[in-house]
């Protein structure tokens, strides 16, 4: 399979602002869940690896934070993160949402000015919109940056992203399948898990709560019976978050833990025990040592 001449491969970044739908876009193409999504903003914290294999070519994405400004000392991080993912890829996919305001994405559009790769803008969100109002808006977008090409998508509904994938394929050099081709990303279960105990944590708490937020697995035990027991810590910033998270009776912590348990599950089919403890690390967020040691380099 790696032989043929007209093999083609290469690294993609998946780039734009928070909130746009980047790592619902690389579930969808993936066919399963690998990053964590929510419809609050700046989900993502890692740069995640996804490998989209094909007879005739294998792409290699990242899913990365949203780019935006912020002088909080996580948000760098994660901009630092974005940016240096760029310098690495064969092809930048630029994504944006339509109906957003241009301005939401001035700060990418910076980015991206002195690139000097080929660019794909990826319109999301076109299940929200009727398609003759997105005319205007891909013409301003190329008058901004050169484009490779534009495809309007649904990352939810899969729409378009047949279209998209080809262009992208299109776009990348010939060379060899990097990764078996049953690879589907980098990320280490564990890892897996502890983000989708953090995805549910966006999903069930209220505003500064996720922002606040950070887990650990610190066991992911395969027991002889076919299942796994893992201990998780969810990190919290302030004792009035612990008891926000915990919830009355615990039972906050019971909604987490079960919907993150039936996701494990999903992932590793395989039975899971799952414990959740909260512990308070002082304002982690402006830790560099302790963000660095919840994985946040
Ligand atoms: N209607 C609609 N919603 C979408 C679509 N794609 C993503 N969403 C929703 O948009 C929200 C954000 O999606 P994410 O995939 O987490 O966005 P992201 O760009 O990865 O966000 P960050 O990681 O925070 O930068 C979620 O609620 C998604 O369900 C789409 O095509 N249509
Ligand atoms: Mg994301």
């Amino acid at each position: 399979m790696t032989t043929t001449t007209e093999h083609r491969s290469g690294l993609v970044a998946i780039i734009g602002a928070p909130n746009v739908g980047k790592s619902t876009l690389l579930n969808r193409i993936l066919g399963q869940k690998v990053a964590i999504t929510s419809a609050k903003p700046q989900t993502t914290r890692h740069r995640i690896l996804g490998v989209w294999t094909t007879p005739a070519s294998q792409v290699i994405f990242f899913d990365t934070p949203g780019i935006h400004q912020s002088g909080n000392l996580l948000n760098k991080v994660l901009l630092r993160q974005a940016l240096a993912t760029l310098s690495d890829v064969d092809l930048i996919l630029f994504m944006v949402e339509t109906g957003q305001r241009r301005e939401d994405h001035e700060l990418v559009l910076k980015v991206l000015k002195d690139q000097n790769r080929p660019i794909i803008l990826a319109i999301n969100k076109i299940d929200m919109i009727k398609k003759d109002k997105l005319l205007p808006s891909m013409a301003a977008y190329s008058r901004a940056l050169p484009l490779a090409a534009q495809v309007p998508i649904s990352a939810l509904t899969g729409e378009g992203v047949p279209d998209l994938l080809k262009e992208i394929t299109e776009q990348l050099p010939e060379g060899p399948q990097y990764y078996p081709p049953d690879t589907v990303t980098d990320q280490p279960e564990r890892l897996i898990a502890a983000e989708m105990i953090r995805e549910q944590i966006f999903n069930m708490a209220r505003q500064e709560i996720p922002y606040s937020t950070a887990v650990t697995v610190e066991e992911f035990n395969e027991d002889r019976d076919n299942l796994i027991r893992i201990k998780a810590v969810i990190h919290v910033e302030r004792k009035s978050q612990k008891g926000i998270v915990i919830g009355k009776k615990g039972e906050m912590l019971k909604r987490i833990g079960t919907a993150a348990r039936k996701d494990i599950e999903r992932l590793t089919g395989t039975r899971i025990f799952l414990e959740l403890f909260v512990r308070i690390e002082k304002n982690w967020s402006r830790d560099p040592l302790a963000m660095r040691r919840f994985g946040y380099e």
